[in-house]
């Protein structure tokens, strides 16, 4: 079935400029995996397409997750009972566990231990009315590795229906034996790979971690340079446990997003909305680590610039696979609108991930829709650990 209608749906397009764009008893015509015709009358050139009739149910764009870890090897059950035994994350980070832990155990896991696993994080995802996902490298820090985990990314939009953006992120942290030598690492591995992953295809954007226990500023802006002379397109995990420039820094290289940002301030704000960079919220490690520093929501809201939530799902800082809950989080921890946490999920997040076809309900846009048995758009962010999606449509089909 190439073509067919909706009909007698509430639809929130989500448009960029913000709110949920309600049509009320609305149609969407779908026209070989596109949108060809969203509003309140059915134009007679649709009149015999084959119809479905809804029943009033919400239709939203599909759900897009921008900044996950789906890929990983082990799990750090252990350093969450550390943490709540009284160790801090940077602490446990420093003794070797944290980031590095995975990166041992991602090394010795297969090809096929590393798709499974992710995919049944991704099979939470995509239950929930998700469409598009990013993944990140990141627990490789060694060639083989980190390109092993892109291909295993990238194999599972050949494992579901779903899409999926891929992000080189060797600048995660420095592995045990270039420890002390970051710059070194960067030169002999990060660099290198970051070169021969591009040239297999494999990276869509290319993400750093500005932090105390990872990368500076200078060191951040050698990979921004690699990845600006490959013409891809650069993010960073900035400002997440102490203040460093990273958010000023993403700015400056014309950034698709600035991620965390719980210790930015009003300039870095300035500094987002001026460069059109988004700022992706993640609640579900603010939540994890119980910070204590939101990030400046006002401030963002202040100078327009376009928030963005995603679940960061990865095994220390957010084992979360729930962009309902993400949502919901966004909302009670942050104090978003259930209206700006369903942008922030929809039309900020594709934007954020430079995808120019997701996210709003529009025509010309990839037929991928999420449809809810819900009554009101701000019951998707009002329920704690309960899916009301009905029906997910990924490239027109069910
Ligand atoms: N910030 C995060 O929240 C994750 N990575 C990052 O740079 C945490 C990754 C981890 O703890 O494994
Ligand atoms: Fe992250």
């Amino acid at each position: 079935m190439t073509r067919r209608v909706l009909s007698n749906a509430q639809i929130a397009t989500m448009p960029p400029e913000g709110g949920y764009g309600i049509v009320d008893k609305g149609y969407v015509a779908i026209e070989a995996g596109r949108l060809a015709y969203v509003g309140a009358d059915l134009p007679a050139e649709y009149a015999a397409w084959p119809c479905e009739d809804v029943e009033g149910r919400l239709i939203t764009p599909g759900l897009v997750d921008c900044h996950t870890h789906l890929v990983f090897g082990g799990n750090r059950a252990l350093e969450f009972e550390m943490r709540l035994n009284g160790a801090g994350y940077e602490e446990i980070a420093r003794a070797g566990g944290g980031i590095v832990s995975t990166v041992t155990a991602t090394r010795t896991a297969t090809d096929g231990a590393l798709i499974a696993s992710a995919l049944r994080r991704l099979d939470a995802l995509i239950s929930e009315g998700v469409t598009l996902v990013e993944v990140k490298s990141g627990y490789g820090l060694d060639a083989e590795t980190e390109l092993r985990m892109l291909r295993a990314a990238r194999q599972l939009a050949v494992r579901r229906d779903v899409r999926i953006r891929t992000s080189f992120l060797g600048a995660h942290a420095v592995p045990g034996e270039y420890s002390g030598r970051a710059d070194a690492y960067l030169d002999e591995v990060c660099l290198p790979t970051l070169r021969a992953a591009h040239s297999e295809g494999l990276v869509d954007a290319v993400d750093g971690f500005c932090e105390g226990i990872a990368f500076d500023t200078s060191q951040m802006s050698r990979v921004f340079d690699v990845a600006n002379e490959l013409g891809l397109p650069v993010k960073l995990h900035a400002e997440q446990l102490s203040h460093l420039g990273g958010t000023a820094l993403a700015a400056r290289y014309g950034a698709l997003s600035a991620d965390h940002i719980e210790h930015a301030n009003t300039a870095d704000a300035a500094a987002l909305a001026a460069a059109g960079t988004v700022a992706v919220l993640l609640p579900g490690a603010f939540y994890t680590l119980r910070e204590t520093q939101a990030p400046p929501v006002a401030a963002l809201r202040d100078h327009g610039v376009p928030i963005a939530l995603a679940t960061d799902c990865n095994p220390g800082s957010s084992p979360l696979a729930s962009l309902l809950l993400t949502m919901n989080m966004g909302c009670t921890l942050f104090g978003l609108t259930p209206a700006q946490a369903l942008s922030g999920v929809t039309c900020h997040a594709a934007r954020a991930l430079g995808v120019k076809d997701a996210g709003s309900i529009a025509p010309g846009m990839r037929a991928d829709l999420a449809i809810w048995d819900v009554e009101t758009p701000g019951e998707l962010a009002y329920r704690i650990g309960f899916n009301p999606l009905y029906q997910r449509i990924f490239g027109g089909k069910e």
